[in-house]
């Protein structure tokens, strides 16, 4: 009996140890220091010692919760110490202490036994009824698709015909330490991902090439991005802001470059935006048909090149995490393979398929960049139909 106790004692206290670790687990999901939202934390703000509240209704319970487990591991402790530093106090030998002459004292040991299973049993009650939130996506009033790429994000409306990438809008100079950096230093993007407050947005979040994580602390989501699966989450944004955060699983040399930034508006604002962003896709649609001069395909293909190539070949071209720009086999030979190269990537590398990630003519424009820049001198040039052609013909 004496033995079968002292194990029980020993799995209950391991038991406890690990709920102690449960809450803190649930918290990182909440989380902490990174980087929470503008409108709530200024980024004075940012390192301050306790989680934030966030700015949902999930997000202010999970940091209740934090909070509650918090102070009944403060209180544990002080009753455990307490009565550790007491006994070590008034029953020290100087005062003539006796030590007592007992042994495994059965009483003890099922009171330190059934004591944190108790504590455990009542942690675990408000911890699973938030699980249970925050896992009920459920009656979604917008559904938006997330899929993480090395190393962007893209946001679509389900639904909606509307879809782009987010890219960041760090300027390499702030990341080499040529330039000051600015106060939202790798949280900046292109394009934040919008949405109204007030309404249940329902996140499908999957991954592209390796596993991503989409993490945005004030709204206390954090889901995997995983290739071939498809997680979900959910919010409900009260107040108008924005509101930033990172990838939160390594997934390669610019894992700290593909910030999160969500925008949250008044609902008749995020209206104008999505009828704003449809006539974007048209005009989009609308330019593929221009035909226009080097000059400007060039300059338009060093923009499309700095935003979303140069981090893996380099902004002078000369390679990077991918090979060198200058004189190959691919930028001065025949158009049609840098075309192939671009629209359908090289499978099994790095080098992803930029046919869905880029328009004709931005296509049609880095490829013109490429071939004139860095000394390659090829004098050609590529326009948007020749791309919209390649892709319909192969
Ligand atoms: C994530 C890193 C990455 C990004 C971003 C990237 N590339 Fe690449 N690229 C590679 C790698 C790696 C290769 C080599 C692939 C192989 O052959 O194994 C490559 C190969 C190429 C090649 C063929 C090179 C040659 O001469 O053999 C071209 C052309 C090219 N990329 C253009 C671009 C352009 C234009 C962009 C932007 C729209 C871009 N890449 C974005 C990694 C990248
Ligand atoms: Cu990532």
């Amino acid at each position: 009996m004496r033995l079968i106790t002292t194990q029980l004692a020993r799995k209950g206290l391991l038991v406890l140890s690990r709920a102690a670790a449960f809450p803190a687990l649930l918290a990182t999901s909440a989380a902490t220091w990174a980087a929470p939202g503008d409108a709530v934390v200024d980024e004075a703000k940012r390192w301050v010692v306790n989680m934030t509240e966030g700015v949902t209704a999930v997000s202010r319970e999970i940091f209740d919760l934090h909070m509650l487990i918090f102070w009944i591991c403060v209180g544990i402790a002080v009753v455990v110490f307490g009565v550790m530093f007491w006994s070590m106090l008034m029953h020290r030998k100087s005062v003539g202490a006796k030590a007592a002459s007992f042994h495994e004292s059965t009483m003890v040991e099922i009171a330190w036994t059934v004591l944190p299973f108790v504590i455990l049993v009542l942690m675990a009650i408000p911890a699973t009824s938030s699980l249970i939130k925050i896992y009920d996506t459920s009656e979604a009033d917008i559904d938006i698709k997330i899929v993480g790429y090395q190393w962007k994000w893209q946001y679509e409306y389900l639904g909606e015909d509307v879809s782009f990438f987010s890219n960041l809008t760090t300027s390499q100079d702030e990341i080499y330490g040529r330039a000051p950096r600015g106060e939202h230093y790798l949280l900046e993007v292109d394009e934040p991902l919008v949405i109204p407050i007030n309404k249940k947005v329902r996140f499908l979040i999957t991954a592209n090439d390796v596993l991503h994580a989409w993490w945005v602390p004030a709204l206390a989501v954090k889901r995997d991005a995983i290739p071939g699966y498809i997680n979900d989450a959910w919010t409900i944004v009260e107040e108008p802001g924005i509101y930033r955060g990172q990838c939160a699983e390594l997934c390669g040399k610019a894992h700290g470059f593909m910030p999160i930034v969500v925008h949250a508006m008044e609902e008749q604002d995020y209206n104008d935006w999505l009828v704003e962003k449809k006539k974007e896709a048209v005009e989009i649609a609308k330019m593929n048909e221009l035909i226009l001069p080097l000059d400007e395909m060039y300059a338009r293909g060093e923009e499309v090149y700095l935003q979303s190539c140069a981090a893996c070949h380099g902004v002078d071209g000369k390679g990077g995490v991918g090979p060198s720009m200058v004189g190959t086999a691919i930028t001065t030979g025949p158009m049609q393979g840098h075309v192939d190269v671009l629209v359908n990537g090289v499978q099994g590398s790095a080098m992803q398929a930029f046919g869905n990630q880029l328009s004709e003519l931005d296509l049609a424009a880095v490829v013109t960049y490429e071939r004139n820049a860095w000394g390659n001198n090829m004098g050609d040039m590529v326009q948007a139909v020749d791309v919209l052609n390649y892709k319909k013909n192969q």
